[in-house]
């Protein structure tokens, strides 16, 4: 599909289209896994459509990095071998020692660790601020050193939601960049570049796969300067993704919009369930009408996703009991996979952020709902509730 077409088309068929034209020699129309790491030169310097070597350049990854800038509404997308390699990429392509990022109170935890353990060693300042509180983000940020504003929203593990559009202002008054990590709402539900945000991130590990077989990374850019400077630091620091697994991540995302309804549709359900649940102390969705995020969840999302968090009135013990008990729902760290995971975000994916602003309740359960049968998914969470 031409770059022209591909800007033109709806959300699904960008998907499915964008960055890939049938093969010319075999009419493949897939993208084919060139697993190779080398490329023939027609006399020194004589490239075969610009591909020299595959750290810096894989077709099976160029489709994947077209259908990605596509579905983004970007410029340009860059795909890593894993989400956290996408953000190391990122700020080592964009920050210097002296340089200062704002980052979120609430986030994945090993999005925190490698900010707090990796690259403050090296030299970045960090200050962590509310995402919801537009006042608090403009109060941590130092002028003339706060190189990136960094948001995830929805958050995980607690869904709090961030307003991109009034971020991107605050961010953009003090000269910096804003980063959105789109990881839980994809780029079905949101496209925070269109929003105002500068650089969106990906872990493709979850809903952009989408089948749990397989872990990556992306950044998606709109400026042209941005893009040649992450993709000189993609070549240049060579955490890339591999072809076999461009492949299935782009695979996986051919099917993101259908999949997206089904994992809200669920996730709806579920949420009906345990809001009238006695065991059940709280519930966090941004769908919800009470969410504190709500209104603004509503402007800037097409729906609310698949993710939903809530607490048990029985305390940590109960926690990791119904963790223990579920049959359907698979105990596991990750998420966005059509299979539903159940997890204990502080003694699982949030556990390196224990002590820290960031730590999360005791007593919290994080639910990654999938696509199965959700009737199912109802009685095996009663079950579990229920002690059974
Ligand atoms: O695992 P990796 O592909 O490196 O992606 C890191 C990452 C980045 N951003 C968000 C919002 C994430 O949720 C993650 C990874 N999260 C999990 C593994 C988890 O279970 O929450």
């Amino acid at each position: 599909m031409t770059q022209e077409h591909a800007d033109k088309s709806g959300f699904e068929t960008r998907a499915i289209h964008a960055g890939y034209e049938p093969d010319p020699s075999t009419g493949a129309v897939i993208p084919p896994i060139f697993a190779t790491s080398t490329y023939k030169q027609d006399g020194v310097g004589g490239l075969r459509g610009g591909y020299e070597y595959s750290r810096s350049a894989n077709p099976t990854r160029t489709a994947l990095e077209g259908a990605l800038a596509a579905v983004e509404d970007g410029e340009r997308g860059f795909a890593f071998a894993s989400g956290l390699a996408a953000e190391d990429t990122l700020v080592r392509a964009l920050c210097r020692p002296g340089d200062h990022v704002v980052f979120p109170d609430d986030a994945y935890g090993g999005t925190h660790r490698l900010f707090a353990q990796v690259e403050q060693a090296w030299g970045l300042g960090l200050t962590t601020a509310a995402v919801s509180d537009v006042d608090a983000v403009r109060a941590a940020i130092r002028p003339g050193e706060t190189k990136l504003v960094w948001l995830e929203t929805p958050t995980n593990p607690l869904l709090t939601i961030a307003d991109i559009e009034a971020m991107a202002a605050v961010a953009h008054d003090a000269a910096s960049l804003l980063v959105v990590d789109n990881t839980f709402a994809t780029p079905y539900l949101q496209q925070p570049l269109t929003l105002g945000a500068d650089i969106v991130v990906h872990s493709t590990t979850k809903y952009v796969g989408g089948h749990s077989d397989v872990v990556g990374g992306a950044l998606v850019v709109r400026d042209h300067d941005l893009a040649e400077r992450i993709g000189f630091h993609q070549n240049a620091m060579g955490a890339v993704a591999g072809p076999f697994d461009c492949f299935l991540t782009h695979r996986g995302l051919k099917t993101l919009g259908v999949r997206m309804d089904r994992h809200c549709d669920n996730a709806e359900r579920v949420v009906e369930f345990l809001t009238g649940h006695s065991a059940v102390i709280d519930v966090t969705y941004p769908g919800l009408p009470d969410h504190p995020g709500h209104e603004i969840a509503a402007r800037q999302m097409r729906r609310y996703g698949g993710m939903v968090s809530f607490r048990v009135a029985g305390g940590e013990e109960q926690a990791l009991a119904v963790c223990d008990r579920t049959r359907v729902f698979t105990l596991a760290e990750s998420l966005g996979g059509i299979e539903s995971l159940i997890e204990h975000p502080g003694r699982m994916t949030h556990a390196s952020v224990a002590g820290t602003e960031l730590e999360v309740p005791a007593d919290l359960i994080r639910l990654s709902v999938g696509i199965e049968t959700v009737d199912d998914l109802l009685a095996d969470l009663d079950r579990a509730l229920s002690g059974g």
